[in-house]
């Protein structure tokens, strides 16, 4: 080479530089595609639940403080999930483009930064509960054919950008962007075809649809009344398409009824195992219950009624005869969540706790448990409403610590007496004239006496209420409003049965559940 053409390509790198880096970038980005693309085809293949987003969004989940995930339900509500996994996916795929350039300027780095990637992702994926004796194999089988392309890629960009002669540059500018443009083709293909294919044949869906669950031995009375003829206002019983879903599962547990199995051990007479077939003939009723959500805000819509049909708890836990000193049981879900119920709470005859494992007449929706969750009247689900359940502990609550206790909740949490307006709302404008102010007020396990309303600050006035169905279930409640043009505040409270006035006083969520009177502003025109 002459001295003058070295010069020329001196700087022409130069030059390059920036773009060079970009490039690196690039494949550092697409080998994270291929990364995760082929973890999911693997997982497709051999080990459908260590998906590695999933894993390591769920490690997130368990160790994120609790502002953090509050304040992903506030900002994301029941979306908090959606955007968990989108957090880790676009991380993920920056720091590959950091891997990239990385190994652009010091060969082998970037290929250790997969190997490291892909070794958090294996120790995820293994250490989730209920996680399959495969579940190292798409973490690791990703990893590997990332760092496959990763070190092409970047071998071959840096020969198309430093090499010396015109035509090597050529030949491998178009193997880099050969392989570059069919890598991320191919890792986003195989990713979204894995999980396309995963939810199409997932057989669980199927066997729900076909499952039908005997006749219940009796059927919840509603009586007459029980439901307000009141536009706005929640319905009696809530759908299970609108019924809200609170829990820590990135995706939802696919449990088989027919291999589902649920072991009830710790302080008992004798350790006790029952199959789904064995929970259906101790015979099924129905139960009307309003489940709350500690989580719930003042005014909030963490709350929600339906018809239950299961077993009680304690005739399952009586095949086992809890032994005296046990004071909690320690549910167990398939996902590794777990909840601490006073045993008490659970055995009582005047308490209808159940295993449950059909909602509003059809079983459990796959999000709601599928096949069999508890309901306690009385407790918020956190300590009590365990879903996928599969593990029944008779303990003590010095001996054992359920998944929320560590992390700033109560280890014992009655639901608190509380009410809402449904309607009017604040987003919504009314007509001045005749109209009615509605919503729910639920004391489970007490039930509700009266419901109170305040326009403006003036006299509380006493709100009509619905029929109750049980001592379980809320009641709606509704007062006539002659609205007049303007900016009016209206309040509720409720007092329930035991003659206990709502708390006023504004506490938050943690550690055992929200206070006060809800307020809201409407405008009237
Ligand atoms: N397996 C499992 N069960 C769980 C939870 C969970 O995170 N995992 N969350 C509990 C909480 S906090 C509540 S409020 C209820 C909500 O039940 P739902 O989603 O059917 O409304 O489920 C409870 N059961
Ligand atoms: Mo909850």
């Amino acid at each position: 080479m002459t001295p003058q053409n070295e010069n020329a390509a001196e700087n022409a790198t130069k030059k390059s530089t920036a773009a060079t880096i970009a490039l690196a970038a690039l494949a550092g980005a697409v080998s994270g595609i291929v990364f995760l693309g082929a973890a999911e085809l693997a997982a497709l293949l051999v080990a459908r639940d260590a998906s590695p987003v999933v894993a390591v969004g769920s490690f997130v989940v368990d160790v994120v403080p609790r502002w953090a995930k509050e304040l992903a339900i506030q900002l994301f509500g029941s979306n908090d999930k959606l955007f968990l996994i989108a957090t880790v996916g676009v991380a993920a795929l920056v720091a590959a483009a950091v891997a990239g350039v990385l190994e652009l300027r010091w060969r082998r780095v970037g290929v250790a930064l997969f190997g490291a990637a892909g070794i958090a992702a294996v120790a995820a994926a293994v250490t989730r509960a209920g996680a399959s004796p495969l579940a190292f194999v798409p973490p690791a089988v990703g990893a590997v054919a990332g760092a496959v392309v990763l070190t092409f890629a970047v071998s071959w960009l840096r020969r198309w950008r430093v090499a010396d002669d015109e035509e090597t540059r050529g030949v491998d500018r178009r193997r880099f962007l050969a392989l570059t443009a069919a890598a991320a083709v191919g890792g986003v293909v195989a990713g979204v075809g894995a999980r396309l294919g995963s939810a199409a044949t997932s057989s669980i869906a199927a066997i729900r649809s076909a499952l039908r669950l005997p006749a219940p031995a009796s059927r919840v009375t509603v009586p007459a009344g029980a439901e307000l003829d009141v536009p706005g206002i929640s319905p009696l019983f809530t759908p299970n398409r609108d019924f809200y879903r609170v829990d820590t599962a990135l995706t939802v547990p696919s449990v088989d009824p027919s291999t589902w199995r649920l072991t009830i051990d710790g302080m008992v007479e004798k350790k006790v195992e029952l199959g789904f077939q064995d929970l259906l003939r101790m015979g099924l009723d129905e139960y009307a219950v309003t489940l709350t959500c500690v989580s719930n805000e003042v005014g909030g819509n963490l709350v929600g009624t339906a018809r239950w049909l299961g077993v009680p708890v304690r005739d399952v836990l009586a095949l086992a005869r809890p032994r005296s000193g046990a004071d909690m049981v320690l549910s167990r879900s398939v996902d590794g969540f777990t909840a601490s119920t006073p045993l008490e709470a659970l055995t009582a005859a005047d308490r209808d706790a159940i295993l449950a494992v059909g909602m509003n007449g059809e079983p459990l929706p796959l999000e709601h448990g599928f096949p069999v969750r508890m309901v306690v009247p009385g407790l918020y689900g956190y300590v009590s409403a365990t879903k996928w359940l599969t593990e029944l502990k008779v303990t003590t609550f010095a001996a054992d610590q359920a998944y929320w206790t560590p992390r700033g909740y109560s280890a014992k949490a009655p639901i608190k007496l509380s009410s809402r307006i449904d309607t009017p709302r604040v987003d919504k404008a009314l007509t001045a004239g005749r109209t009615k102010i509605a919503g729910v007020a639920w004391a489970q396990t007490v039930g509700i006496r009266r419901v109170e309303v305040q326009v403006d600050g003036g006299d509380w006035q006493e709100a009509t209420l619905s029929a109750p169905v049980n001592r379980d279930t809320w009641v709606q409640w509704s007062l006539d409003w002659d609205a007049t043009p303007g900016t009016h505040t209206l309040a509720v409270r409720a007092t329930d049965l035991a003659g206990r006035l709502q708390e006023q006083k504004r506490t938050p969520i943690a550690p055992n559940g929200s206070t006060g009177w809800q307020q809201t502003l409407v405008r009237v025109s």
